[in-house]
């Protein structure tokens, strides 16, 4: 029997972050059949989808004289400058055409305000506006959380953090995670994970 107060949390799995997409994340895709594997273990499923309004600031093209990967200050901190990507409604921000979404009871969708961006499922950027995530999972008694998707050092990243801050048990299924790893990102996250209590599992 699935775990009632065990949930999984799919983060991203979209077509912008797959070979071929606007943010190909490399091996992006070869993680979608085992997250589909792993979905009927877990009582509840809950995906995350990037979901920018075009225009959005975290674009490097919403800026003048920035290229992609750039940094710039934001009102909220440093913010890397991203290719355009997961515009509403595009089918870049469509889930990966494999992954099995009629599990998932709930689908947060994030990054719409065009002034912050979010990598976290349950805060923006300025990591004070809630998605509603966690009053969700609550409300259920959900009290461990596992994540897998995309990207390990940024989405995943900032959602496990914020899952351990607020009082989750959190575990990272590596395995089933790819990363972009811009100047060490990867590193600093798997080193987070372990600071804070996050169990990084195969
Ligand atoms: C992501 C960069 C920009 C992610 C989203 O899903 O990790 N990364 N937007
Ligand atoms: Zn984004």
């Amino acid at each position: 029997m699935p775990r009632s107060d065990h949930a999984l949390v799919v983060v991203d799995v979209q077509n912008d972050f797959c070979p071929g997409g606007a943010l190909a994340v490399a091996g992006g895709d070869q993680i979608v059949a085992g997250i589909n594997k792993l979905m009927p273990e877990f009582g509840t499923v809950v995906l995350t989808q990037d979901w920018h309004p075009a225009g959005h600031s975290s674009f490097a093209s919403t800026h003048a004289d920035k290229s992609p990967m750039d940094m710039i200050e934001m009102s909220y901190g440093p913010q890397v400058l991203w290719p355009d990507h997961c515009i509403q409604g595009s089918p870049g921000a469509a889930f990966h055409p494999d992954l099995e979404t009629d599990r998932a009871s709930l689908i947060i969708r994030k990054g719409s305000n065009p002034a912050i961006d979010s990598y976290s499922a349950f805060f923006e950027n300025d990591h004070q506006t809630p998605t509603g995530l966690e009053g969700y999972l609550r409300t259920l008694g959900i009290k461990r959380l596992t994540f897998v998707g995309l990207a390990t050092d940024f989405c995943v990243n900032f959602s496990a953090l914020d899952a351990a801050n607020l009082g989750f048990e959190v575990d990272v299924q590596l395995s089933l995670c790819r990363g972009i790893d811009l100047e060490g990102s990867l590193n600093t996250a798997l080193e987070g994970f372990a600071a804070k209590g996050i169990r990084s599992v195969d």
